[in-house]
């Protein structure tokens, strides 16, 4: 408040506000000051990453000014916010985004002409936010864009790390890490260097008693690590609404770098002080589904969650509510267990620094979170080692005794005959060490679990937290089904498309209504409407085309059916199964005529991913594709019948490239393994058709295109548990098919056998845990008939045609509205004023 101009002084203030461009001619005016001045470039000497720039600071200021005016709004209206707590958002590109969701990319695409650029050079000058895995991250940036555009008040906050996920390179077949550093050239974020927060590890616990007499406890000693904001600002589309994101850095706090050292000659050992701090903010996990346990990544939890939390504090003290109010202000979403401390430092705050009781803290912590758990693999599931704990955040861990003492007794009271049940579901795991449970932690701590698909969350329900389902009752259990912003992954990835479907549609309503696809099925039987779309797809795979060319230099036939399998590179996603059916292809081809090699239906397998650095069998797996391809590719007998790519560096950028152009695209994880899956939506809201397994939401994909549209095949997730049971005992049988794979590898076709021996024999000797060879018949059978329906073209245009328009279901704006109906009671904010 001090630092707001006098009353009396404001006129002269707003005659000089900021103002934003609105059409051609001003994004000029804007895009050639920054140039001259922000960057000191001048008109000749201006290349495309200058024009880049100076584009992206036009736009910046213009998102600015709205985000300036969104928190002034919500301040002022005052209503409940939503706070989505993530250690990933995978944003990709922002100018392209940015362009669209104001709604100027027209008037920009002019003013570069005007001074000699084309926009596309000029987009593809970005360098992508790459804060994330996969779909988790995904999921939270999707998450961004939707809440803007429904004008809902909403923050994300995360880590501003130095290195988001390395860059893949492909060398001689294998995968090599590149550390991606991303910060240059950044314009989307302001550092806000006066919004710091302090953040306390290590030291111990004192006991003490307060003025009252009652029994209190406070943190100290250890040591202090600043953490600084760096705010991000997110536009909605066609809403004024720009929401920010929150990212923390960290730096030594200024009491740390430590001068007397310094003086003392010491100086090497202030500077490692200095870097160990800036080291929590320095690098992503590069993790899918997998939790390692180091103590940096705990480091990185409990200082984001910290520091969001004090952020989030400080302004509802603003407001001088009673805490009883919090969770009427205040709705905090966990994106899996990795903000889970965030709990504990909430109730930490109540009771040791505000004073409250326990029940009365316990009450308004457990009002404010919902947990989303968006995995049931075993090794992804987060613990904590106690000594760790103990050692790192003492007073927290107590506090995790207490929560844990409380909870055991409730369920003590209510099943005094079961025994078994406390240690089953206590937070501590009785192993040695000691593990803290963070999904356990999470669900006791909220008042909302969800799952991300039907299936997904049905197995959450029945099999990992069944026992809180007994304790709980069903229904702070529900499911979510994930969604995408038909923002990104149709208007801007596909905006041929986009714009044939507004022109048949009469106008773009669809991008925030996606149910409104509905109307394209009047459209299947239009023979120039079908042949509109068609040019789109063959469009799209040029593109593609062109890219693979220009990246791999391999020529693929844009006319093949392009087979498209991307996303991280993990055994119970099934990429080997992807390949040995590419293998059997080549084998098959290799053994016939010249009169059969007619009928056979062209194919491009193009694979993209990243595998985890230290996940080796992934890394056998990308070095197969990367082998097969090279002899494949090399093939005479083969030629255009086949061709195996392996797109590097699969990125969201890249997506945006490989989504609108698929013919077919694979979802083949063991059922019961995959979450939900956001690319199938993402293919099939671009006309591609999906091959999968009855997994994730491949479930809801099915219920809502029908079955006539998607090639489904494979053992269900009731089967799993009994199929693997039987490996177990020895009762595994090779498929016939996949044993002629395999002995081609043998026979060192793919360079040497040894390179894969440790694949082949988790399969043929370990058990084939992800039941490769179970699904192995079945899944060339159903490839078979993916080339049979590509023969028939116009069959083929109307299964891409009505499974687009009955995609409505999978918008992420469905997916926040359920979540503000059902989780955060949460209303949008009214903008027309
Ligand atoms: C994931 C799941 O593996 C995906 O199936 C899911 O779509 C995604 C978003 O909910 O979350 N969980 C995870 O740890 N990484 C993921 O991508």
């Amino acid at each position: 408040v001090e630092a707001s101009i006098p009353e009396e002084l404001r006129e002269a203030w707003k005659k000089h506000s900021a103002t934003e461009f609105k059409n051609k001619d001003e994004f000029e005016r804007d895009l050639v000051r920054h140039i001259e001045t922000t960057l000191a470039r001048s008109m000749y000497n201006c290349d495309e990453l200058a024009a880049y720039s100076g584009t992206a600071l036009a736009f910046r200021d213009r998102l600015i000014i709205e985000w300036n005016k969104t928190q002034q709004r919500q301040t002022f209206k005052d209503q409940k916010r939503i706070y989505y707590l993530s250690l990933e958002f995978l944003m990709g590109r922002t100018l392209d985004n940015a362009m669209l969701n104001v709604g100027l990319k027209d008037a920009a695409r002019d003013g570069l002409s005007d001074l000699g650029f084309q926009i596309e050079d000029v987009i593809n000058q970005e360098h992508d936010a790459a804060l994330g895995n996969g779909g988790l991250g995904r999921l939270a940036a999707c998450f961004l864009d939707s809440m803007a555009t429904l004008n809902y008040p909403a923050w994300g906050y995360g880590l501003r790390y130095r290195y988001g996920i390395f860059k893949q390179e492909i060398v001689n077949g294998y995968q090599v890490e590149v550390p991606d550093y991303w910060l240059d050239n950044n314009p989307w974020e302001f550092p806000r260097h006066e919004i710091t927060v302090d953040i306390q590890f290590y030291g111990n616990v004192k006991k003490y008693q307060d003025e009252s007499g009652k029994i209190a406890h406070s943190w100290e000693d250890g040591e202090i690590v600043q953490a600084i904001a760096y705010d991000v600002p997110i536009p909605g589309y066609g809403t004024k609404t720009t929401n920010n994101l929150r990212l923390w850095s960290s730096k030594a706090s200024s009491g740390e770098f430590d001068f007397q050292k310094f003086n003392a000659g010491e100086y090497e050992s202030a500077v490692a002080d200095q870097q160990r701090a800036e080291t929590i903010s320095a690098v992503l996990y590069p993790n899918d589904n997998l939790e390692q346990g180091k103590e940096l990544r705990l480091k990185q939890q409990y200082f984001w969650c910290a520091a969001s939390l004090f952020d989030i504090i400080r302004r509802f003290k603003k407001t001088k509510r009673a805490w009883g109010e919090f969770p009427d202000q205040v709705a905090i979403q966990l994106n899996d267990t990795h903000p889970a401390l965030a709990i504990v430092e909430l109730q930490r705050i109540l009771i040791d620094k505000e004073g409250l009781e326990w029940d009365e803290a316990w009450t308004i912590v457990t009002k404010t979170f919902g947990y989303t758990n968006h995995t049931v693999l075993p090794e992804a599931l987060e613990k904590w080692s106690v000594p760790l704990m103990q050692n790192l955040l003492p007073r927290h861990l107590q506090i995790i005794y207490d929560i844990n003492m409380f909870f055991l007794q409730s369920v003590e009271k209510r099943f005094p005959n079961d025994r078994d049940i406390l240690s089953r579901v206590s937070i501590i795991e009785e192993s040695h060490p000691k593990m803290v449970r963070m999904a356990y932690l999470a669900i006791i701590g909220s008042h909302k679990v969800n799952g991300v698909a039907e299936l997904h969350s049905d197995l959450l329900k029945t099999t990992l937290f069944k026992d809180f389902v007994k304790i709980y009752g069903p229904d702070r259990f529900t499911n979510v089904t994930n969604g995408i912003t038909p923002r990104r992954w149709l208007h801007q990835a596909n905006p041929r498309l986009s714009a044939l479907i507004a022109e048949k549609l009469g106008s773009y309503d669809f991008l925030r209504d996606l149910t409104l696809l509905d109307k394209l099925e009047a459209f299947v039987d239009d023979k120039a409407f079908r042949e509109e779309w068609a040019v789109i797809k063959r469009e799209n795979k040029l593109r593609l085309a062109r890219h693979i060319k220009a990246t791999t230099g391999y020529d693929v036939n844009p006319n093949a059916l392009f087979d498209v399998q991307v996303k991280r590179i993990h055994e119970y996603k099934r990429q080997q199964l992807n390949i040995f059916g590419v293998i059997h292809r080549y084998l098959s081809i290799k053994a016939m005529s010249a009169e059969e090699k007619k009928k056979v239906v062209p194919r491009v397998s193009i694979f993209g991913g990243k595998a985890a650095p230290g996940y080796w069998m992934a890394k056998t797996i990308i070095h197969l594709i990367n082998k097969v391809a090279d002899v494949v590719n090399k093939d005479p007998d083969v030629g255009d019948l086949l061709k195996v790519i392996f797109i590097a560096d699969y990125n969201v950028s890249k997506a945006e490239i490989i989504c609108p152009a698929s013919d077919i695209s694979e979802h083949i994880s063991t059922a019961g393994t995959e979450g939900s899956g956001t690319s199938n939506m993402k293919f099939v809201l671009n006309g591609g058709l999906i091959i999968g397994t009855c997994d994730g939401a491949n479930i809801e994909i099915t219920r809502e295109i029908s079955e006539q549209n998607i090639f489904l095949f494979g053992n269900l997730a009731e089967d799993v548990e009994e199929l693997r049971h039987r490996h177990f005992y020895g009762d595994f049988k090779l498929d016939p098919h996949l044993e002629r794979v395999f002995n081609a590898i043998k026979d060192n076709m793919f360079g040497d056998k040894a390179d894969f021996s440790a694949l082949t024999s988790s399969i043929e000797d370990h058990g084939d845990y992800y039941l490769v060879s179970d699904d192995f018949n079945s899944y060339i059978t159903t490839h078979e008939m993916v080339d049979e329906a590509f023969q028939n073209k116009e069959e083929w245009l109307a299964k891409s045609i009505t499974s687009v328009a009955r995609m409505g279901f999978f918008s992420m704006d469905r997916v926040t509205n359920e979540y503000a109906d059902s989780i955060w009671n949460v209303e949008p904010l009214d903008v027309t004023d």
